[in-house]
């Protein structure tokens, strides 16, 4: 062969490569765009927190019908506290959408008739004008339709957009969409749905009856509640999460906002796995990870011990003061080799006394009913008294005496409040137990004691009473 035919051969079979990788191309179903040959269709299944559809088992890519509903109704913030929330589904946060990477979805906006506002949706996962905000402005009483790929995959955030946005994601306007890779995500023994979000109302954290939506707290930043899944304890007691020893825990996590970023922390566990930011990096051995606003992260951890974990950002005064707490609840074997539990416990006083917290300004206010001091009460003991005597008023043997048909004030209510103005110390017996430890004095406002006395009373099974701000005032001396 001279040179001229070695060019055209080489040419040739560059030709042949060139053709047949064009082939491999149309036999995987492709069009030219990278799209997926879509086959047939589904209506999608949708979610309220904390439960997250099934896992995606399809290899190929379908149509997706969404239907999803804009509600706006009152629901409570805290036990209480009553809102009118904005939703996309009936609660905040908005129903978990779940789709394949390459499905073509069809979306249905529908705006419930007794809406006073219309509203719209911006789709993290759309690429497209507003991320589907423009194409679904949708007036009460109407629906309107959308369609697009869900190219990239990963845990986005969905929102409306309609002005003012940040009112309507204030009012709880958010939620999460996750596009599965196509291969889909490995398998785990349970998956969960858990969203934060700030709320901004004209009264203080607590402060009971129907509350609106405060502007100017908004523009501040400056939320009275920070919550996990729309609600003070929507994630707690007999709601809290569930899972054995031994299973491994996916939460899809997302933040609403609609101004603070989260610092998501599981305390008692270390997550094996996170998915950063919802993309698709895997890091590892992560103690706490940041949610923006307007963003998710994906995270995974093994149960390996019995324990109460407890969800919080642990940008920790908003969850200890204003909601961000969630629990989930491992049940099963001890592991002592893993988590021995306390070994040892002995009285340590620092020079100076007790411990006490420093003063709160006293807030005037309407003297409240009985039924409002309980529940009042109920949320000072949350954030209070029940890191110690316990949600069920049980306590903890030969540490924290029971609450729960406690006889050691139950011939003297007085001792209740006493006991929270002054602290105890000393050698009690509560119900034939024995107890010798320190409970600091509470640094409480009168109204606060009164309410949480007054819930004590009322509550654990023991036997009723009041007692009024009036009442601890003259204690005090
Ligand atoms: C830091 C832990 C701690 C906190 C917080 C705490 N207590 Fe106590 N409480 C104790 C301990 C310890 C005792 C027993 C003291 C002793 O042995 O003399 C006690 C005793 C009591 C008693 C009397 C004994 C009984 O069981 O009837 C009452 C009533 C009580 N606490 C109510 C409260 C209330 C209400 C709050 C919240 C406002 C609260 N405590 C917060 C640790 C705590
Ligand atoms: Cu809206």
């Amino acid at each position: 062969m001279n040179t001229k035919q070695i060019k055209l051969v080489a040419i040739v079979f560059i030709l042949g490569l060139f053709m047949g990788s064009c082939k491999n191309n149309s036999s995987t179903s492709k069009s030219s765009n990278g799209v997926e040959e879509i086959k047939g269709e589904e209506v999608a299944v949708l979610t309220d927190a904390p439960n997250v559809p099934p896992p995606i088992t399809r290899d190929y890519a379908t149509k997706m019908i969404v239907n999803l509903e804009v509600i706006e109704k009152e629901m409570e913030m805290m036990d209480g506290v009553k809102y009118n929330f904005w939703t996309f589904g009936g609660s905040v946060p908005g129903k978990f959408i779940r789709v394949r990477q390459g499905d073509f979805v069809e979306f249905h906006l529908k705006n419930n008739p007794s809406s006073k506002l219309p509203h719209n949706i911006d789709l993290h996962a759309v690429s497209g004008q507003g991320g589907g905000a423009a194409a679904t402005f949708t007036a009460p009483g109407h629906e309107t339709q959308f369609s697009f790929t869900a190219l990239n995959s990963g845990l986005y955030i969905y929102h409306c957009a309609t002005a003012p946005v940040g009112m309507h994601i204030a009012n709880g306007m958010y939620g999460l969409i996750l596009v599965e890779p196509k291969e889909g995500l490995p398998k785990v023994d349970k998956e969960f749905y858990v969203c934060q979000g700030d709320f901004y109302t004209k009264g203080n954290y607590g402060e009971s009856g129907l509350q609106q939506f405060n502007m100017d707290k908004a523009l501040k930043e400056q939320p009275d509640y920070v919550v996990f899944n729309g609600k003070v304890g929507a994630l707690t007691g007999d709601k809290a999460l569930k899972a054995k020893v031994g299973e491994t825990v996916r939460l899809f996590v997302g933040n609403g906002g609609p101004n603070l970023v989260s610092s998501f922390h599981v305390i008692g566990d270390i997550f094996d796995n996170v998915y950063p930011e919802g993309g698709t990096t895997l890091n590892h051995n992560v103690q706490t990870t940041l949610v923006p606003a307007g963003g998710s992260a994906i995270t995974e951890f093994k149960c390996d011990v019995p324990a109460t974990l407890i969800l919080v950002d642990h940008s920790i005064f908003r969850t200890f003061n204003k909601g961000s707490l969630g629990m989930l609840k491992v049940e099963g074997n001890e592991m002592k080799s893993i988590y021995s539990g306390q070994q040892d416990d002995r009285i340590y006083q620092a020079e100076g006394g007790a411990q006490t917290m420093p003063d709160e300004p006293v807030v005037a206010a309407k003297p409240l009913t009985k039924e409002e001091k309980i529940t009042q009460g109920k949320a000072v003991y949350a954030s209070t008294c029940q890191a110690c005597h316990q949600a069920d008023g049980k306590g903890i043997d030969g540490a924290f005496p029971p609450l729960l048909n406690s006889d050691y004030f139950a011939s003297n209510p007085s001792l209740v409040t006493k006991t929270i103005i002054h602290g105890l110390s000393g050698k009690i017996t509560v119900n034939g137990k024995a107890f010798d430890g320190v409970m600091p004095k509470q640094t409480l406002s009168d109204a606060q004691i009164a309410s949480v006395a007054t819930f004590v009373l009322n509550s654990f099974g023991n036997k009723g009473g009041e007692v009024s701000p009036a009442d601890v005032a003259k204690q005090r001396k």
